[in-house]
């Protein structure tokens, strides 16, 4: 680190100001070559992304209030048979798995799509100017608003209880699917126009290296056009008639799939825009500065082709695959894996940039002089922290020779409360605490109650982890209601008691940090508007090395990663040579499976 040439800034961001960011002289008056957004169009953005993310937290809300449940579950509490026998309870949440499926969809597959897709419509747009059509982004907005609806009513009587994962030949309500469809539909929609805008902005400005933020955007939103296609195949074609019943059964094996060809890049559609803040904003909040826009290009690039070709890591124990093109997805794993390595050196490299600046010292001193008075610098920096088991776990579950012990244990949930579930949220929930108020003009309510929530959120989860990969290396299942087993003699004989004790304790801490988090951010909502949002910034930050401006005296890192349709298509044909083999023979040999109830 100290070959990284510092800039006399400590007195620019002395600790005492936590809280306080500085904002990016240029990046706010002057959108990277374009033109400023006109007032009416900026207001217009501000609300559609505000009406984004309100949306997203109030399904985080509903979700996260039905995850105690869940823990306590693993905890050998259980209190879903108690809530069946208590009529209103019951007829909100009348199983186990009905809570399971709510719980998950509602956390991992809606709150995390409305979120995306309002902040990154809104952070390209903003930097690249222009005239983006704001009719469209609103209709795009209500489309996935009414895809939600419709998927909730099943939901909520009950009729679509088949998780998160959809799985057939389990059969939900055909309205289910249609509404998961049309959200699907309309944040393809949002890539689409935002693609749009800033193919634009490369016609104005030709020759130009396209700003940093909005590169990261555009690669996040290919990535997940190339990914979606696998979902968006098997719910049109299969599931949607089949459910409607045009036919009169479906392909499990098939339907997977291509559910897997979507639902492993899917992680990644949840960490780049949380990647995206660690990058670009969080230095900025810690009074420091981003540590290389090569080199985040580089990542950003590695994710557009090597996000989607890998999603057979998730069937490793699915029959009737071949074991080649499982060992192949394995390997393009690994591979997928590295820019988050990347990632890893470099923010953490602008986090000791931006501590010693601070005055921070010692090979690990400096990390006492991070900016913990912030509550969302602190949100974003224990995302972090969790992620380096999160991700460490997730090399575990690719490797083909570990996978087995523990693949469909309660590893799995634990892995993904340290990714999805903190990486992610506690990213977004720290991220809320500067957008809400950039968006509304509201300033934060209680900014030491967010600070408590986050540590909480934090510990919440951490508990959570060590309690599931425990009881799941001890060989309890994923997805079972194991505090109403028939056979407790079986648990018992694991030894499992702290474990058990562990993941209980988590889902009281993690109900304390959602009752925390929320007041703070539902009263921040509903009080009064007290300045201009601009009064709070997008806090972007100065990079030690920057991209450039100008293409043609760039570096050829930086040329070489410019063009991302060219990679997008790369991702494509990468794809489909490691999944067409795959997949084949599974549609020359289709099977008619009948759908079932089982709930
Ligand atoms: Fe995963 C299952 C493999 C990442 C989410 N994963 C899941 C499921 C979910 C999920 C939801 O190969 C369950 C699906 C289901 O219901 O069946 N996962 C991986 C791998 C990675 C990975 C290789 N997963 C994620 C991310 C997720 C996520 C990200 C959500 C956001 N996962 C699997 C596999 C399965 C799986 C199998 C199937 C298991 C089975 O058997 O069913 C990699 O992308 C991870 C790479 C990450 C790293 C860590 C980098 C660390 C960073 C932080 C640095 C921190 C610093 C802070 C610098 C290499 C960037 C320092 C601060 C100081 C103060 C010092
Ligand atoms: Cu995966």
């Amino acid at each position: 680190m100290t070959t990284i040439p510092t800039r006399p800034a400590p007195t620019r961001y002395p600790p005492e100001l936590a809280g306080q960011i500085e904002a990016h002289p240029l990046s706010l008056t002057t959108p990277a070559g374009g033109t400023t957004l006109d007032t009416a169009t900026l207001a217009s953005l501000k609300k559609v992304t505000q009406y984004y993310v309100v949306v997203a937290f109030l399904a985080l809300f509903i979700g996260v209030m039905i995850g105690p449940l869940q823990a306590l579950n693993y905890g050998g509490v259980d209190l879903y048979t108690t809530i069946a026998k208590i009529p209103v309870l019951n007829a909100i949440l009348s199983t186990y798995y009905q809570g399971l499926t709510l719980h998950g969809v509602l956390n991992a597959l809606v709150f995390t799509q409305f979120f995306i897709s309002g902040w990154m419509l809104y952070l390209p747009l903003r930097e690249l100017g222009g005239k983006p059509n704001m009719k469209f982004a609103w209709f795009t907005f209500w489309m996935m608003t009414a895809g939600l609806l419709m998927a909730a009513v099943p939901l909520l009587f009950n009729r679509a209880t088949v998780l998160y994962t959809l799985y057939p030949p389990m059969q939900g309500d055909a309205l289910f699917y249609i509404g998961a469809a049309i959200m699907v539909a309309a944040s393809l929609l949002v890539f689409g126009q935002v693609v749009a805008v800033w193919l634009g902005w490369k016609r104005a400005n030709p020759g130009r290296v396209t700003p940093i933020v909005s590169y990261m955007s555009v690669a996040t939103w290919i990535m997940w056009f190339v990914a979606s296609l696998g979902l968006v195949v098997e719910v049109v074609a299969l599931v949607i008639p089949w459910s409607l019943g045009w036919r009169s059964g479906i392909d499990p094996l098939l339907s997977r799939t291509l559910f897997w060809w979507t639902g492993h890049p899917i992680v990644y559609f949840w960490l780049l825009p949380a990647y995206i803040s660690w990058y670009a904003f969080l230095p900025r909040q810690m009074g420091g500065r981003m540590v290389s826009e090569p080199l985040t290009r580089l990542a950003f690039a590695m994710f557009v082709i090597f996000s989607v070709p890998v999603g057979l890591h998730h069937q490793y124990a699915d029959p009737n695959i071949n074991n080649t093109w499982k060992t192949i997805h394995m390997f393009l794993t690994f591979l997928v894996a590295v820019p988050s390595l990347l990632t890893a050196f470099s923010v953490g490299a602008a986090l000791e940039d931006s501590a010693r600046m601070r005055g921070g010292s010692g090979l690990f001193g400096w990390i006492r002089r991070l900016n913990w008075g912030n509550a969302s610098a602190t949100a974003q920096v224990l995302a972090m922290i969790s992620f380096i088991p999160g991700g460490a776990g997730g090399i575990v579950n690719a490797s083909l020779a570990f996978a087995p012990v523990v693949h469909n244990t309660a590893w799995i949930p634990g892995h993904f409360h340290i990714t999805v579930g903190t990486a992610t949220t506690l990213s977004f929930m720290g991220i809320a605490f500067w957008l809400v108020p950039h968006l509304t003009g509201k300033r934060l309510v209680a900014p030491k109650l967010a600070l408590t929530s986050v540590w909480l959120w934090f510990w919440g989860m951490i508990l959570m982890a060590v309690g599931m990969h425990w009881q799941g290396l001890a060989g309890v299942p994923r997805r079972a209601l194991v505090s109403a087993t028939t056979q407790p003699q079986v648990y018992d004989a694991m030894s499992i008691a702290l474990p058990k004790f562990l993941t209980a304790a988590s889902g009281i801490v993690l109900l304390a940090a959602g009752l925390a988090f929320f007041y703070v951010l539902f009263r921040t909502l509903l009080s009064p508007r007290t300045e201009d949002g601009e009064a709070t910034p997008i806090p972007y930050s100065d990079a030690i090395s920057t991209a450039g401006t100008e293409l043609s005296r760039a570096s050829g890192l930086v040329r070489g990663t410019e063009s991302l349709l060219a990679l997008g298509l790369l991702s494509l044909i990468l794809t489909l040579l490691v999944y067409l083999p795959v997949i084949g023979p599974m549609i020359s040999n289709y099977q008619m499976v009948p759908g079932q109830r089982i709930w």
